[in-house]
This record gives C-alpha cells, sequence and structure tokens, in this order.
C-alpha cells in the first residue's frame, strides 16, 4: 500500500480575517489593518515594552478579549476535518496567536508567535492559560510576582518550537502556506525549506503573497472557500 502523504500547513491571519479578527499588513473587507492603527515599535518589540509597558499590555488586553468574541469560519473547521480524517501526519504550524484552530477541533496546533490566552511570568518563566486583562499587574499564579506578559513572540524574539517545525517540514511530503503575507521571517523561509526537503508546495491566499513565486501553485481565494475545496477535494 502506497504510503499516506504528511502534511504541513502554515497559517497567517488570513485564516482568521473573515472571523472578524485584523490582519496585520493589507486591511480586508474595508477594515484597517492592524500595523495601520498601531505603529510596530509602539506595541510589538520587547524594546516597547520596557518603554511603555501600560500601553503594550492594553493593546493585547484589548485584542485578547476581541478573540474571545469571534467564531471559527469555514476555513478553520476544513482543516479540523484534515486533520481528524488525514490517514498521514498533519501538522498545523499557526504564526496567529488566536485560539480559532483549536475551537474548530484541530489537535496539537504549533503556535510558533506565541497565544493569547496565555501569560508569561518574566520571574518563574512559568506559563499560565490567561483570559482576563494583565494591565493591572496581577499576580502570577505560580510565584505572585506582578511580572505576568502577554505570551505573545513579539518582533526580535525567538519564534517557539523551531525544531518541532523543522522535524515536522523535514517529513513532509506537501507544505501548504495559508492566508499569510510571507513579510515574515522565520515562517516566511519554510516554503523554500520545504522545498529544499523535497516536499511539494501549495499556497492558497486572498491575493498573491511575497513569497509566491516559491510555491509550485498557488490558488486565490478567500479561505473560507479556497481552504474548504481544498480539504473536499483530498478527502474526496
Ligand atoms: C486572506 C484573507 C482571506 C486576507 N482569505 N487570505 C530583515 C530581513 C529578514 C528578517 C528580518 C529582518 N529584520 C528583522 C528580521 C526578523 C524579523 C522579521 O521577519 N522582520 C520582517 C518585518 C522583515 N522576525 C523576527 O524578529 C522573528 N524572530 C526572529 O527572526 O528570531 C530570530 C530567530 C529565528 C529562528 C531561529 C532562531 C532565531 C519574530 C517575529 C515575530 C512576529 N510577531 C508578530 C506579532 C505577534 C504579536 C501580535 O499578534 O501582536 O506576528 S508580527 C505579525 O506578523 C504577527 C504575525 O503572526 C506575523 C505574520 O503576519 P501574517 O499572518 O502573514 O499577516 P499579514 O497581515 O501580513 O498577511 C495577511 C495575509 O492574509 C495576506 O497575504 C492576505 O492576502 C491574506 N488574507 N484576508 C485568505 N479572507
Amino acid at each position: 500500500m502506497e504510503k499516506p502523504m504528511n502534511i504541513v500547513i502554515l497559517t497567517g491571519a488570513g485564516v482568521s480575517a473573515e472571523s472578524g479578527i485584523d490582519t496585520f499588513r493589507a486591511g480586508t473587507n474595508g477594515q484597517p489593518s492592524l500595523w495601520e492603527q498601531h505603529r510596530i515599535e509602539d506595541v510589538a518589540t520587547p524594546e516597547a515594552y520596557a518603554r511603555d509597558p501600560d500601553l503594550v499590555l492594553r493593546f493585547y488586553d484589548m485584542r485578547r478579549a476581541a478573540i474571545q468574541t469571534k467564531a471559527p469560519n469555514p476555513a478553520h473547521l476544513a482543516l479540523a476535518r484534515l486533520d481528524a480524517a488525514w490517514p498521514g501526519h498533519v501538522t498545523i504550524v499557526t504564526q496567529n496567536v488566536d485560539d480559532l484552530h483549536e475551537r474548530a477541533g484541530a489537535h496539537g496546533v504549533i503556535h510558533m508567535h506565541g497565544e493569547h490566552l496565555s501569560a508569561w511570568c518574566a520571574t518563574c518563566d512559568t506559563r499560565t492559560r490567561w483570559t482576563g486583562p494583565l494591565a493591572g499587574r496581577p499576580p502570577c499564579p505560580a510565584c505572585a510576582a506582578p511580572t505576568l506578559r502577554p505570551d505573545i513572540v513579539w518582533f526580535g524574539e525567538i519564534p517557539y518550537r523551531m525544531d518541532d517545525i523543522q522535524a515536522a517540514l523535514a517529513g513532509a511530503d506537501l507544505f501548504v502556506s495559508i492566508g499569510t503575507s510571507g513579510a515574515v521571517y522565520p515562517a516566511a523561509g519554510f516554503v523554500r525549506l520545504a522545498r529544499e526537503l523535497g516536499a511539494a508546495t501549495l499556497e492558497l491566499n486572498l491575493d498573491r503573497s511575497q513569497g509566491s513565486a516559491w510555491f509550485d501553485e498557488t490558488r486565490l481565494g478567500p479561505a473560507s472557500e479556497v481552504v474548504a475545496a481544498w480539504v473536499d477535494g483530498l478527502l474526496g
């Protein structure tokens, strides 16, 4: 019997756009993007946090509250269906810090840029599930220090689980990139790495991305449609 294909899926903000979560760069549906509303340097770097922690904590408190009012869309649901039904390995690596893949039913999702619903204690290095605000400096449940920060990978910090991602890419027969602009590294480099390691490559996006030239195939359209159609095609 032929060995089932192993699939690595990289998702970005575009997969959650139709759930009403802002993308970072080009806005969608007339909605300004996050970086059109806030300067990266003011909110998404360790330097910004050191300079004005209240501003940064409030920015993330607002977004942590917002994602809890959103629901998975047909793209998240299709990927969860694939995760459950595919006979080979499916690894979902997301740059997104929302929990919509999990709420759709996907398992083992790798959050390489962290998670809104997690807080990290700078004193004792403990991570705690967190749904409320951090701006009031609540004590860390593990050590009581008032040093919880968003468990988010800011620019200049090292993304999480790079060894696991590298291993998944090494075993991939197919690499699929969904709804990401290809503007932020190291994720933007995964397509080239996957190609070098022998995987076929497919991009699903609303528009062509900065990395489109590296993919064997690009299918354009809203994630709710193109992802669902791709999964339906695979599962038959
Ligand atoms: C739809 C759709 C629909 C819309 N359907 N599609 C110079 C050169 C190269 C690298 C660097 C450099 N200078 C600095 C760097 C490194 C830096 C970097 O890449 N900077 C670039 C700006 C150049 N990277 C880092 O600092 C990273 N760390 C690092 O490199 O450490 C070194 C190291 C690495 C590995 C091993 C050892 C050491 C850390 C990056 C952290 C990124 N953090 C953020 C913020 C998270 C917090 C938060 O949420 O506030 O993560 S930035 C932001 O961008 C966020 C996202 O995850 C990330 C990617 O964005 P994404 O998902 O692609 O969104 P958009 O908005 O850009 O695109 C949306 C896409 O959706 C578009 O394509 C649309 O078409 C599409 N779309 N609607 C389908 N309905």
